[in-house]
């Protein structure tokens, strides 16, 4: 195993494989920008370097200065977490000419799977069900051809792109010009690409994706799904395993296709194919992301492997420690992405010094976090603080269990979405399992009233706490500790009490 590997990462995903090479007797080398001096990922490593300046092609993106950082400290390894350099194949490449090992797929593979149009062509080949459309670049001419062919609506996608980039929904014949002029210098100012292919349009689909792993000896497993569809602009907010619509009939033909896409692309580590999935429980290939995801966690719940290890194991030339048959899957998990953002302004980023955290904790409750108590989020990267992931033995009661864990949630000094994720997994649609990928936009569109029910039980305790240490004092000449007045009632919450005697809370 390797003795030293570097995480060319922040945030969570950095504290996250600091975590799993500690339990591996790995040391861990963090590398950080001048706004994260004083990271969590920094306090939690063995060693730690200064990369550059905020901005992340100064730090995070800063290839040269981190394979120096790498060969000065004697890291056999860089993890590259997600964002940033993991989908980078020339840094692959550089790393393996560094003669350091780059914890992820080969080079190759990166490369055929960052091609929209060329990822197509291999999964076509590999007999991989896709959305009818065109597998290569195509003139406004051939265009208007493949969609008179496949049937409007469709979707001009750029091959560059990926995650929602470039990306144009045509409904007639008339539209066809200027949204594919559009999306081709997009895609030419965003990639420096303008190569642009067709599908059919599928509506309000389904995204769920398979995670897969391969070692380095041709070996490929499939570990389940994720239903990813509650978003909102192309960024995942809630992701669970499994997803209700998936049987294990289901399961083994999509982790079927994906393991034969993965071998067909000699990919090696850990990856996921995302499909979309339309209302007749059809799934087409979407893309493949060659990366460790951000969602990672709840297939680790429901597998019970950790695969921050195996991507260790792997890339260490192991072979997998187990077969397909040996691959079960138990209960049910759900995460939230908490950010800094304010729901209530157009979820405009909200950075800032957090003044006061209370972290949920319990039965069946993991939150896989990057901040802590008197932190100041810098506003120079993305703004999500932690994920909170609950695991019950179904879906009902994973979502009580995540509605428990949000109510102990507190964090001040700066706006979070945690009230967005009560309003969810209060929704009915959501408990009912309907959900697709204009969930979120249609529930954000209604208008909401709170029911107001176990809302923000942290925040209340929160306020009340620091009511309580401003107010005791004066109290005690008057009527007695206010401590002991607490103490004496035990029918229901000290706390909501304490709030409402304060006049915090009416109820
Ligand atoms: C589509 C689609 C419908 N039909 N392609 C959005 C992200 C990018 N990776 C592909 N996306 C889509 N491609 C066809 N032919 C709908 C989407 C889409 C979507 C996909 C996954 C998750 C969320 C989404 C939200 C809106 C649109």
């Amino acid at each position: 195993m390797f003795k030293k590997v570097l995480i060319a990462n922040r945030g969570e995903i950095a504290v996250r494989v600091i975590r799993a090479c500690r339990e591996m007797g790995i040391a861990s080398v963090a590398v950080f920008s001048d706004v994260d001096r004083a990271a969590l990922h920094v306090s939690k490593a063995d060693e730690a370097y200064l990369l550059g300046p905020a901005p992340a092609r100064e730090s995070y993106l800063n290839v040269p200065k981190i394979l120096e950082v790498a060969k000065r400290c004697g890291a056999e390894a860089i993890h590259p977490g997600y964002g940033f350099l993991s989908e980078n194949a020339h840094f692959a490449r550089a790393c393996a000419e560094a003669g350091i090992k780059f914890i992820g797929p080969p080079p190759l593979a990166m490369e055929l799977m960052g091609s929209k149009t060329r990822a197509r062509t291999a999964m076509q080949v590999a007999g991989v069900p896709m959305v009818p459309g065109s597998a290569r670049g195509l003139s406004l001419a051939e265009a208007g051809e493949m969609a008179a062919k496949v049937g409007y609506p469709v979707m001009i996608k750029a091959a560059a792109g990926g995650g929602g980039k470039g990306m144009r929904l045509v409904t007639n014949p008339s539209e066809l010009k200027s949204s594919f002029e559009t999306a081709q210098s997009e895609a030419l100012r965003s990639f420096n690409d303008g190569e642009i292919y067709v599908e059919k349009f599928i509506e309000n689909p389904r995204h769920i994706e398979i995670q897969i792993l391969g070692d380095e000896h041709g070996n490929v497993v499939y570990l389940g799904e994720r239903e990813c569809s509650v978003q909102r602009r192309h960024q995942k907010v809630i992701e669970e395993a499994p997803s209700a619509i998936v049987d294990e009939e289901m399961r083994q033909r999509m982790g079927a296709v994906a393991v034969q896409a993965a071998k067909s692309a000699g990919y090696t580590n850990a990856g996921t194919i995302e499909f979309l999935v339309d209302a007749a429980r059809n799934f087409y290939f979407l893309e493949m992301n060659t990366r460790l995801q951000v969602e990672h966690p709840v297939t680790e719940l429901v597998t019970g492997l950790d695969l921050v290890h195996l991507q260790l194991r792997i890339a260490c030339g192991e072979k997998l420690p187990f077969r397909q048959a040996d691959i079960g899957m138990r209960g049910h998990a759900i995460e939230c992405r908490i950010y800094a953002e304010d729901p209530e302004n157009n979820f405009f980023p909200s950075p800032g010094k957090i003044s006061k955290l209370m972290r949920p904790s319990g039965p069946g409750v993991r939150e896989d976090s990057g901040v802590y108590e008197g932190w100041t989020v810098p506003l120079d990267y993305d703004p999500m603080l932690s994920k909170l992931i609950v695991h019950a033995p179904d879906r009902p009661t994973a979502i009580a269990r995540m509605r428990r864990a949000l109510d102990e949630y507190f964090v001040g000094g700066i706006k979070t979405n945690l009230p967005l994720f009560r309003r969810i997994l209060e929704h009915p649609d959501f408990v009912a399992a309907r959900i697709d990928t204009g969930f979120l936009d249609r529930l954000l569109a209604s208008p909401f009233v709170s029911t107001g029910g176990a809302n923000g039980l942290a925040e209340i305790a929160a306020v009340s706490a620091a009511l309580f240490a401003a107010t005791a004092q004066q109290k005690n000449g008057q009527q007695g500790s206010a401590a002991s007045a607490v103490e004496q009632r035990n029918d229901s919450s000290a706390w909501k009490r304490t709030a409402r005697s304060e006049g915090v809370r009416s109820e």
